[in-house]
């Protein structure tokens, strides 16, 4: 008996029995650096699966006992009790001023900001803009659903024209909703920014092109050469009111479309320093 069956051209396993196969494990495909593999976000977001690249990346840069990520307040926030480095919690969007003083304060310290698109661009911009006009010598992520997840997929700055929230159940309508604002672009026309990039995690290849993004920001980080931003678009199947398995595809769909992916700046180029520096 097969353990999978096809539904509307996709492969979906059988859960109305029990395997006739029992369940292995292919691999552990635990990042090192998180503690506890156990979270409580939703099956199908993307968070932890960015969470894991920003942890991959300081893991290969040999800058594990020297880095410090500040936590913003959204669905990843559950991830900052998890995580096998030092972690501060911000007041919403003002992890880019805590990352600062850390920084200022600590320069031999790796310092990332992890926040949402509510937090940092609904709820804090300023501090984002100011820390990258001032080119701190800091890394920036910003997680981009699209949505408040946390509180329930509320409309929020980065939301695209027609996209459907709990706040704008009809679609993003611009006369009454105002138009998106596309953070990445933004920054990247700062001159304190050093490297910005936008990347996704909707599918292997664009969570491998997102880890290159953050390795490219550390290492800017490392080289002393200013501010670092990497926006990464990720799943929110529960906030988009949409299924599981629907979610990688509404996000090729409809949010990188407007907010397109790529390397906006990259003013340290292949002069970035190597692993382990
Ligand atoms: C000052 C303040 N306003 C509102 C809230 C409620 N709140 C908690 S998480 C959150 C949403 C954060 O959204 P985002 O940063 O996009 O993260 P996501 O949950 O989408 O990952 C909000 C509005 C709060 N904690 N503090
Ligand atoms: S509400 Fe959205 S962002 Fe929050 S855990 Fe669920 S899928 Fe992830
Ligand atoms: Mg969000």
């Amino acid at each position: 008996m097969s353990r999978s069956t096809r539904v509307d051209g996709r492969i979906v396993v059988r859960t109305d029995r029990v395997p006739d196969e029992p369940a292995r494990l292919v691999d552990d495909f635990t990042p090192a650096l998180i503690d506890v593999g156990e979270h409580h976000l939703c099956p199908g977001c993307g968070e932890p699966v960015a969470m894991r690249a920003a942890l991959e990346a300081v893991a290969e840069l040999g800058v594990v006992g020297r880095a410090i990520g500040v936590f913003g307040i959204g669905c990843y926030t559950a991830f900052s009790n998890n995580l096998d480095v030092e972690v501060l919690q911000a007041l919403h969007g003002r992890a880019p001023s805590v990352a600062t003083g850390v920084k200022r304060a600590r320069p031999d310290t790796v310092v990332f900001t992890v926040q949402g698109d509510g937090d940092m661009v609904n709820e804090g911009l300023q501090e984002v803009i100011h820390t990258a006009a001032r080119g701190e010598n800091v890394t920036c992520i910003m997680l981009n659903n699209g949505v408040f997840g946390e509180t329930g997929g509320h409309m929020t700055a980065t939301t695209v024209l027609g996209q459907r929230t709990k706040t704008s159940l009809e679609g993003r309508d611009p006369v009454v909703h105002g138009r998106p604002i596309l953070l990445a672009t933004l920054v990247a026309q700062l001159d304190g920014a050093a490297y910005v990039a936008r990347g996704a995690v909707n599918n292997a290849g664009n969570v491998a092109r997102t880890k290159k993004m953050l390795l490219q920001a550390l290492r800017t980080q490392i080289a002393g050469a200013g501010f670092s931003f990497v926006e990464i678009l990720t799943m929110c199947p529960t906030g988009w009111f949409v299924e599981t398995q629907e979610a990688p595809d509404y996000l090729a769909d409809n949010l990188a479309v407007v907010h397109t992916g790529g390397v906006l700046k990259d003013v340290l180029g292949a002069a970035a320093p190597p692993e382990g520096s």
